[in-house]
């Protein structure tokens, strides 16, 4: 097998893993929303309870550790997942500014400095490319464009934040239009730092359309360095759409055709003032890196390991922590000739190399390599990075794999400990059914919900032919606003308009007198608000009866319709005429449409043309006088028809359905036995200071277990 069907195979080999893992974010979601759930309920069985023991055996469960871990082992997947559904093998050059990675690359890629930018004066490679081989096409580029909304997030706020300038802008066009915020923190770094944003702020207008950009655009050869080079191939600083570039692609043809698969990542050099480029390049490397060929370029004159060289290994080292980078990466000393005009520094690329360990920089191995010379890259570099890639690559992921297992057995573990907790919550229960004190309990509830109940009744019996205050309030709202409003009736104007445009007022007059009748129907939709208003407010009656008098508060926070909704839904289903019950008066609501409107209707049969013609020969004025006369006849006759039968409407109701209410939740056959049941089972959320929260059947305790079930089970199913 040649090294590029080694590439492919390692590849391959990668997608069953990239599969278990998503089985595997399955089941950690899952197990992480059920872990906030079990938390949730945990920490409402606090509230609901005084019990010293079942408090502190509560408060012992250890949900924040898990939950933290749960998130890192989320994080870890993605990592993973996007390493192995990866179609390359990438192999990204890190190392600080101007040590030669771009030329590197170069050498590897068989692209010059249009393609891959390097230069000299000052840093150099502006964005991250991916260079990719294929030896079936002509070179070209993709770029992919910030948004405007990710290049205020991702590249102007850390500025905000870094350089403490105040409020962030709040928009695009904020920053755009308006002067920056003084720089006030001193110190050269943060001048440097302040002018990277100022060049963003100055530049704007001649980067700003990429921002709108689709992504991705496609470029040719030629058109490549304009998006990834801070400046042209004489050093000239006149490029500034890579401040608008996120990353770009390129696809060439490699000069070593066995290189198959393979993919190289050019990234801007550290050490510049930029902010944001470390934790770009820490994500590259966690996501899109397989392989690290650190690059360092030492000085003839005399060089060193400086601090910021290790600083920089222990960044890439982090990026990944579970996989040493000591594993995944090779140092390339940038060797320069003595007719180059760095001049000769073999011998300090050899000094550097014997200093490495005493630094504490470990990698695979080290090659010292001309990195501008494509023959000696190929042979020393790119030759031994492919079989070193080739022989280990499986046994990395494996391994990295494995680590991540045996996070995830930890995890497991640890919830299993603390469901065991859980559990033990649970241990002495009480006994109920044996006590006398809830037989006491429900006694004194029976006698108060039966008085009061009867006692509301009688009320509502003796005013059930009285008149609701709350809809009469309604009605004469209504009736006010039908008299004030004149802008119902078109303008003698407008009238004789119509008549110009139908052909006679006749016509005219049949769309007016129509018009003004759907509009009076329109006005009289309004009392519907008045009709559940009266209803409402007898529910809530009724409720605050149930929860203060009754002492059911503890079963639901609400008042009203929502209240006796609350309790039908606890209610079990077999409990049948107290569910009913429920239910009814719940759902039970007074309509306009349903109950008035037909009568309604029927005086409103004068406001139509067949019923009140225009007087032959009649005009505008006359159209006008007609449609104002039958309006107001109509509206009285309406508004007597309502007083006269309808505004005792909402007591009889009211009187009805409590009586109806009544009949099922108190007087129906089996009425108090399905109570006593019903109220066993929520007895600790009725009376919290005598009943255990999860005690013996108890509707906490079902649920406690059941969410304590539920965990268990996802969580055993983890590894599957
Ligand atoms: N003679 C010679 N020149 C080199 C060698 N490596 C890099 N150079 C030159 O050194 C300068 C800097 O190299 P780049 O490849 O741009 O460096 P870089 O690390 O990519 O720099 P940034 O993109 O700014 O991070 C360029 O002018 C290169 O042509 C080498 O091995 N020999
Ligand atoms: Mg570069």
């Amino acid at each position: 097998m040649n090294k590029s069907q080694k590439i492919q195979e390692i590849i391959s080999l990668r997608q069953p893993l990239a599969q278990k893992l998503t089985t595997v974010e399955e089941n950690l979601n899952h197990l992480q929303i059920t872990w906030h759930k079990l938390e949730d309920y945990r920490n409402q069985l606090q509230f609901k309870t005084q019990d010293e023991k079942v408090l502190s055996k509560l408060q012992e469960i250890n949900f924040s550790d898990s939950k933290t871990k749960i998130l890192e082992l989320l994080e870890k997947l993605s990592k993973l997942s996007s390493r192995f559904q990866r179609e390359t093998l990438n192999i990204g050059v890190v190392g600080r500014a101007r040590q030669g990675k771009s030329r590197l690359l170069q050498s590897i890629t068989g692209l010059v400095s249009g393609e891959i930018p390097d230069g000299d004066r000052q840093h150099c490679t502006g964005v991250r490319s991916t260079i990719h081989h294929n030896p079936h096409v002509e070179t070209y580029g993709e770029v992919w464009f910030y948004t405007e909304r990710s290049f205020l997030h991702e590249i102007i706020y850390p500025y905000y934040t870094t350089l403490d300038l105040g409020k962030s802008p709040i928009s695009i066009q904020d920053f755009a239009n308006n002067p920056l915020p003084t720089l006030r923190l001193e110190g050269s770094e943060n001048q440097a730092k302040y002018e990277h944003l100022k060049r963003y702020h100055i530049h704007f207008s001649e980067y700003s359309h990429l921002l709108k950009s689709p992504s991705p655009r496609n470029i040719r050869q030629e058109e490549i360095r304009q998006y990834v080079a801070q400046d042209d191939e004489n050093g000239e600083r006149i490029y500034f759409n890579y401040l608008a570039v996120k990353e770009v692609k390129i696809v060439c043809q490699f000069p070593n055709k066995e290189v198959g698969q393979i993919a190289v990542v050019d990234m801007p050099g550290l050490g510049d003032t930029g902010i944001g480029d470390e934790t770009r390049m820490i994500q590259t490397l966690a996501e899109d890196v397989d392989f690290v060929l650190f690059v360092k370029m030492p000085k003839p004159s005399g060089d060193y390991w400086a601090d910021v060289d290790v600083k920089l290994y222990d960044t890439v080292n982090a990026s990944l922590v579970d996989l040493p980078v000591k594993l995944w990466s090779f140092m390339v000393l940038n060797q320069t000739n003595k007719d180059s005009k760095y001049g000769d520094n073999s011998a300090n690329c050899q000094d550097l190399i014997e200093s490495m360990t005493e630094k504490h920089i470990h990698v695979s191995d080290y090659i010292i390599a001309n990195c501008a010379n494509p023959e000696e890259v190929n042979e020393k570099i790119l030759e031994k990075t492919l079989d070193y890639l080739s022989n280990n690559i499986n046994q990395l992921d494996q391994k990295y794999v494995t680590v991540f297992y045996d996070q995830l057995a930890d995890l497991q573990l640890t919830i299993k400990g603390e469901l065991q907790k859980a559990k033990q919550t649970l241990n002495k229960v009480d006994s109920v059914e044996s006590e006398s004190k809830f037989d006491d309990l429900f006694y004194d509830f029976w006698d108060n919900i039966t008085n009061d109940l009867t006692d509301l009744l009688e009320v509502l019996r003796e005013k059930r032919n009285d008149q609701d205050d709350y809809f009469k309030e309604q009605v004469e709202a209504v009736f006010q606003e039908c008299q004030k409003d004149q802008s119902i009736f078109p303008s003698l104007e407008e009238i004789k308009r119509r008549k110009n445009k139908e052909g006679d007022y006749a016509r005219a007059y049949g769309y007016y007198i129509d018009e003004v009748r759907t509009g009076l129907s329109r006005r009289f939709l309004n009392l519907d608000d008045g009709l559940k208003k009266s209803i409402e407010e007898l529910k809530i009656e009724i409720t605050n009866l149930l929860a203060d008098k009754c002492n059911l508060k503890g079963l639901s926070s609400h008042r009203g319709s929502k209240f006796l909704a609350d309790i039908a839904h606890l209610i079990p289903q077999e409990s049948s005429t107290l569910h009913e019950g429920f239910t009814v008066l719940a759902n039970f609501e007074l309509s306009y449409r349903g109950l008035i409107q037909y009568h309604i209707r029927g005086n409103l049969d004068n406001l139509k043309q067949d019923n009140s013609p225009l007087p032959k020969g009649g005009k505008e004025q006359d159209v006008l006088d007609n449609l104002q006369e039958l309006y107001k006849e109509t509206v009285y006759q309406c508004k007597n028809a309502l007083d006269n039968n309808f505004l005792r409407v909402p007591s009889q109701a009211a009187f009805a359905i409590v009586e109806e209410f009544v009949d099922l939740v108190l007087r129906s056959k089996d009425a108090q036995r399905q109570w006593r049941k019903f109220l066993l089972t929520y007895r600790a959320d009725i009376w919290t200071d005598t009943f255990q929260i999860l005690g013996d059947n108890t509707r906490l305790r079902q649920q406690w277990i059941q969410l304590i079930e539920e965990t268990e089970s996802i969580n055993s199913s983890l590894l599957q």
